[in-house]
Order: C-alpha cells, then sequence, then structure tokens
C-alpha cells in the first residue's frame, strides 16, 4: 500500500476517498504528464494554476486583488479576496467541498457549473495537481465570518475542515511547499513569477496582482516587491511589448466583443521596424503555436487593409502583388479569446483548434479595422505607405535570397571556406559552435571532436537584426554564412518568412563568445538573430550558450577552473593560500587566452561542460527585452539596461 494510502487510513477516511487518492497517486507518479515537466518550468506551473483559480473568481466578478509571497523559506503563499472555496458539506461526496476541490482531479471545474471558468493552466489540471506534488499544503478560507482550514501532505488531507476562528474578511489562501522528491529544482524564481503576474494584469484588466519576496537575495537590483495592474488591459500590454520602438502611428487599435459567443479582444499598433510581432491567447495562456484565432486575425486584417487599400487608389502604381506577410510588417498585436472548451493541439499543445473561433476573430478585426480606417484617414495613409514600403522591400530581399541560393548551388555543398564541419552527418548528433573571432575559432577548431562538432567563426559583432530590413539581412556575409552552415532556407514564392528546418544539419548550436561586455553583447546580437529568423529552433531545444570558465588557479601541482567568483574564493581558501608555496590565479578575459586543450576541456568536452540551453519562458517578454536592448530607442534602453545589469528576462 503506497505511503498515500497509509496516511489517509491512519485518519479513518472512507475508501471513496482513497478511490480520489488514487487520482493524486497517479499524479505523483506521472507528473510529466499532468505539468509539463519536473524541472524549473513545472515548478513555476504550479503557482500559475494556483492563481488561475483566483482568477476565475475575479473573472466572475467576485474578486480584486491577488497577492503573491515566496516566504523566507521560498514556499509560496497565493491570498485572493473572493468568496473563498465553499467549505460546506457536498452532498455527493459525503465531505466538505474544500476537500473535493482540494484532493479530487478535476474536480476544480466541474463543481461549480454557473461560473465561467475560462482560466486555467496550460493543462488546466486545477489545484488538486498542485496539492498532490506539494510536500505540505494548506488551504485557509475565509467565509461567512468563519475562518476554515485544512492541511495536507503529498495530497493527503492530515485532518478534515475545521473551524479555527472569526473572521471579517471573505477569500481564499492557499499555501504550499513543492515536494522536493518530484522537483529537479524547488527554488522559485521571482523574475519568471512577476513576468507571468504582469501577463495576467495585461490579459485581465483592473485586477491588482502583487508579488513580494522575502528570500534573503544578495545580488544588488534584485526587486522583491512588484504590483502589476493594467487599468486598460491589452492596450497598454502592446505599448508595454513596444515601448522600445519607434510608433507609426499614435492610436493603439483596440476592440473588446463578443462574436459567436465567443469574447475576443484585440489591441494592435504599427511601429517602424520591420519584423511582425503577434502575441496570441487563449483563457490567458500563450498559445506559441498560434492556431485559429491567429488565422481569423491575419485574414481579417489582410482583406480589410487590402481592400481599403484598393479603394483608395494608393496601389495603383505598384508593379507587383502584395503578400499577407506586408500587411504585418512592423506590427504589433496581441490577441486575447476566451474559449468555453478550447481544444489544444501541436507539439507543445499550444495551438487552438476550435474551427469556430477563426471567424468570431475575422469579424471582431475586420469591423475595427474598417472603422478605424473610415475614420482616421491619415494613419490609414501611414499605415498603406508602410504596406507597400514592406512589400517593395520584400521584393529586394527575394532578389538578394535567390542570389545566394544560387550561389550556394554553383559551389557545391555552399560551404564556405570558414566553416570547419563534422565528419558526421546525423543531424541528431552533430553541434554547431558559433565562435567569437577567428583567433578563438582557430583553437575551437583544434580543440575540437570533429567527429561530431563543427566551427563557425563569426567575425566580432554581426548585423544587428533588430535594425536591419530584410534584403540586409540577405546580404549580410555572417548570416548567410550561418543559414548556409545550419543547412536552413528561408522563404518562398508566397511566404517570404517561410522557414525549412528540413535540411538542418545540427541539433546543437552552441554559441561560443568571450566572458566579458563585448562577448555578452555578441552573444545577444546572435541570439537576437535566432529569436526573430529561427525562433522554431529555440522552441525545440537546439540553441546553448557555451560557458568558458573565469579563473584557472594553480598551486604546484594542483590546478583548477572556476566559474564564479564563489568559486575561486573557496578553492583559493582550500589551497590555504598564504601558508606555503603561492596561488596563481589566471583570469580569463578571453578564448583567446586558452589553449585547444584547455578550450576543449572546460567548454567544449560534453563529459565536463555546461551548456545553458536558451529557453523562451514568455514570449511577449522576451519580444520585449529583445527590441529594448536592440532596438532604435535610446531613453528606454538606457533604463532597460540599468535595471537589469544582465539579460533580466531572457531565460538563457
Ligand atoms: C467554487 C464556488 C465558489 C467559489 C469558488 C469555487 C472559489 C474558488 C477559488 C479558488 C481560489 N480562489 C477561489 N475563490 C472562490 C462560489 C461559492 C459561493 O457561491 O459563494
Amino acid at each position: 500500500m503506497s505511503e498515500l494510502q497509509n496516511k489517509v487510513n491512519g485518519n479513518g477516511y472512507s475508501a471513496e476517498s482513497i478511490q480520489v487518492l488514487e487520482g493524486l497517486e497517479a499524479v505523483r507518479k506521472r507528473p510529466a504528464m499532468y505539468i509539463g515537466d519536473i524541472s524549473e518550468r513545472g515548478l513555476h506551473h504550479l503557482v500559475n494554476e494556483v492563481i488561475d483559480n483566483s482568477i476565475d473568481e475575479a473573472l466572475a466578478g467576485y474578486c480584486q486583488n491577488i497577492d503573491l509571497l515566496i516566504d523566507k523559506n521560498g514556499w509560496i503563499t497565493v491570498k485572493d479576496d473572493g468568496r473563498g472555496i465553499p467549505v460546506d458539506m457536498h452532498e455527493k461526496e459525503g465531505r466538505s467541498a474544500l476537500e473535493v476541490v482540494m484532493t479530487v482531479l478535476h474536480a476544480g471545474g466541474k463543481f461549480n457549473k454557473e461560473s465561467y471558468k475560462v482560466s486555467g493552466g496550460l493543462h488546466g489540471v486545477g489545484v488538486s495537481c498542485v496539492n498532490a506534488l506539494s510536500e505540505y499544503m494548506r488551504a485557509e478560507i475565509h467565509r461567512d465570518g468563519k475562518k476554515y482550514e485544512q492541511e495536507y501532505r503529498r495530497g493527503a488531507p492530515v485532518n478534515p475542515v475545521r473551524e479555527v476562528g472569526d473572521s471579517d474578511i471573505t477569500g481564499t489562501i492557499i499555501h504550499f511547499r513543492p515536494d522536493p522528491e518530484i522537483f529537479t529544482t524547488t527554488e522559485f524564481k521571482f523574475e519568471i513569477l512577476a513576468d507571468r503576474l504582469r501577463e495576467l494584469s495585461f490579459l485581465n484588466k483592473m485586477i491588482r496582482l502583487t508579488i513580494k519576496d522575502e528570500r534573503i537575495v544578495e545580488e544588488n537590483g534584485h526587486q522583491s516587491e512588484e504590483v502589476f495592474y493594467s487599468e486598460e488591459g491589452l492596450k497598454e500590454y502592446v505599448q508595454y511589448v513596444d515601448e522600445g520602438r519607434e510608433k507609426l502611428i499614435d492610436d493603439v487599435i483596440c476592440i473588446e466583443t463578443e462574436k459567436a459567443g465567443v469574447p475576443v479582444e484585440i489591441a494592435m499598433q504599427y511601429n517602424t521596424t520591420f519584423n511582425e510581432h503577434l502575441h496570441s491567447y487563449v483563457n490567458n495562456i500563450n498559445t506559441i503555436e498560434g492556431g485559429t484565432h491567429l488565422v481569423g486575425f491575419r485574414r481579417g486584417l489582410t482583406r480589410t487593409l487590402k481592400r481599403y487599400a484598393e479603394e483608395s487608389g494608393m496601389l495603383a502604381k505598384l508593379k507587383f502583388e502584395i503578400n499577407g506577410d506586408d500587411f504585418r510588417e512592423g506590427l504589433t498585436a496581441i490577441i486575447s479569446v476566451k474559449v468555453q472548451e478550447p481544444q489544444f493541439e501541436g507539439q507543445t499543445k499550444t495551438k487552438l483548434g476550435n474551427s469556430e473561433v477563426s471567424l468570431a476573430v475575422d469579424q471582431a478585426i475586420s469591423e475595427m479595422l474598417k472603422n478605424y480606417l473610415e475614420e482616421h484617414p491619415k494613419e490609414a495613409k501611414a499605415i498603406v505607405n508602410k504596406v507597400i514600403l514592406a512589400a517593395t522591400a520584400r521584393h529586394a530581399a527575394r532578389k538578394a535570397r535567390e542570389l545566394v541560393q544560387r550561389k550556394n548551388v554553383l559551389s557545391g555543398s555552399g560551404l564556405t571556406g570558414k566553416l570547419a564541419d563534422c565528419s558526421n552527418n546525423d543531424p541528431a548528433v552533430c553541434e554547431l559552435f558559433l565562435v567569437e573571432g577567428d583567433s578563438a575559432g582557430g583553437t575551437a577548431k583544434q580543440g575540437r571532436d570533429r567527429q561530431f562538432q563543427a566551427i563557425l567563426p563569426l567575425r566580432g559583432k554581426i548585423l544587428n537584426v533588430e535594425k536591419a530590413m530584410q534584403h540586409k539581412i540577405f546580404e549580410s556575409e555572417e548570416i548567410k554564412n550561418i543559414f548556409t552552415a545550419l543547412g536552413v532556407t528561408i522563404g518562398t514564392e508566397e511566404d517570404s518568412k517561410e522557414i525549412n528546418l528540413s535540411g538542418l544539419r545540427y541539433h546543437k548550436v552552441v554559441i561560443m563568445t568571450d566572458a566579458d561586455v563585448d562577448g555578452s553583447h555578441i552573444a545577444t546580437l546572435i541570439l537576437t538573430f535566432f529569436f526573430r529568423h529561427l525562433q522554431t529552433m529555440i522552441d525545440k531545444g537546439y540553441v546553448y550558450i557555451a560557458t568558458p570558465p573565469l579563473y584557472l588557479i594553480k598551486k604546484g601541482k594542483a590546478e583548477r577552473y572556476c566559474w564564479s567568483e564563489e568559486e575561486r574564493e573557496a578553492y583559493v581558501k582550500e589551497l590555504g593560500a598564504g601558508r606555503d608555496g603561492s596561488v596563481h590565479i589566471q583570469r580569463y578575459k578571453g578564448l583567446g587566452e586558452m589553449n585547444a586543450e584547455q578550450l576543449w576541456l572546460t567548454t567544449m568536452n560534453p563529459e565536463f561542460r555546461t551548456l545553458r540551453q536558451v529557453t523562451i519562458d514568455n514570449a511577449a517578454a522576451a519580444d520585449r527585452t529583445f527590441s529594448m536592448l536592440m532596438g532604435d530607442e535610446v531613453a528606454p534602453r538606457r533604463e532597460f539596461i540599468e535595471k537589469n545589469a544582465k539579460y533580466a528576462n531572457i531565460d538563457a
């Protein structure tokens, strides 16, 4: 009999509740099936799951404040001022409604039928799942002038729901400690949680969300308290994401409506950049793979703008076709829909499949845009001009691209002399190192395992793609080299941004730069390039950052590499500095200071190296970060860099 069941029986619980707990036992056996994974991402998912319940209460109109606390032990408390989870007897189950919500899989939604439950985590698993994966949980309910409480261990109630005092407030307080037996890490990151709250505050206007971190953090500049509140929702979200970009028109175009029973909210704005930035949500979940709502948005936008442009006569002189991409160049838009029974598809289950949503969004955007264009002729003209510019640039880009691809065909594999390729040709095991500078590139070529590691040296600062037009990107020697080495082609006749990964030759691409300011700038430029043009490679987990050591410490025959100041101090102490013989500390400022053997040993050898996988936790936040770091506007960039010493929001 399992530990879980033992505990329950010890408390005299019935056979029925054991059945229920078998459900939670399943969650503990296969946690990844319920929360995605058991690493940092899954861990933070627990918090999202709990907060989503409070958001539902807020969307139902009963809750205005949600407070998240990371206490000094690193444990979580989520408090809301809603009605409080009901504690009365649940007739069918024969126990408190609270206990049912906390211990029965998927009970939360079913149990309150009239509630319009649209929020709910990625997997929509409910708070009972969080309970199952917590070594300890406590629910505190304020309701009907009383305070009630129940505690749980690994999902099993420790006691029945009990009244513990009087109360003059209402609400729900959930405290939990994730189970270290389940998770590979139980350390919560302030930034990840704060980003999610910010996102939720924009997606659900007029709810006050706060976060407070009581842990002692040594780093400077760490903010331990933030409040998120958005009066205007998506409109402010667009302004937030686009803060670092120059506006084409002043207005954010917005709509909040319901079409065919589907609530639709859209906010969009044109800026002077050359990329499109669409972020879409279904029931507060970021649909990174898109889906029917995005299809409807694109279709409605293209049709409405095209009709306006044609009727205005502005396209008369244009010698080539305008395509869908052209209408979205420099467009930032956030689309949020609420769907009663969402069907999520795709690799990461973040692609909306419900066909009825496409028409709803299409109608919403068409109506909003048609009105806007009619009422704002000056702005409408600026938008159409931007579309024409985009079409013209696309034409130029195609010519440049064709030239590159033709050249590749002529020179056989098309690989430049710079690439030192590996001998294996199974992409699954092959690695491409993008190395800063020819000199470090040379060292890496000597040090590598040529069987599966390829080296492409890059000259200093590559093109800042954030500021460049499409055709410039294909004219850049370094970027052409990266595309060619990867074996990735981009753009077809119909879709100039389609990425074709079928020829991809490496499933690990490792960015290897010096561990100094210049090096991290170069790494950021390369990351920006991947984020803007090859994001699917990041999504698939193919992009990594190498971590060369900062120090080599020697004393007599003993030597050790160190990756941080703390490590260095500890080792110097361990060697007993100053007692006998001297300790020699070498600081590596660049890759070039290591010889081939050292570089292999510390940074390239899979047995000893640490690669940091680049992931995107929050696409809209990353979008903003890249535009802040690499965009045109200087003031927000300076402010951003001052606030975030490193890459704050890029979880690299
Ligand atoms: C079911 C019914 C009612 C409220 C809730 C659930 C509820 C759940 C959560 C979870 C976190 N915070 C929450 N707040 C409320 C309504 C009961 C009534 O009619 O008063």
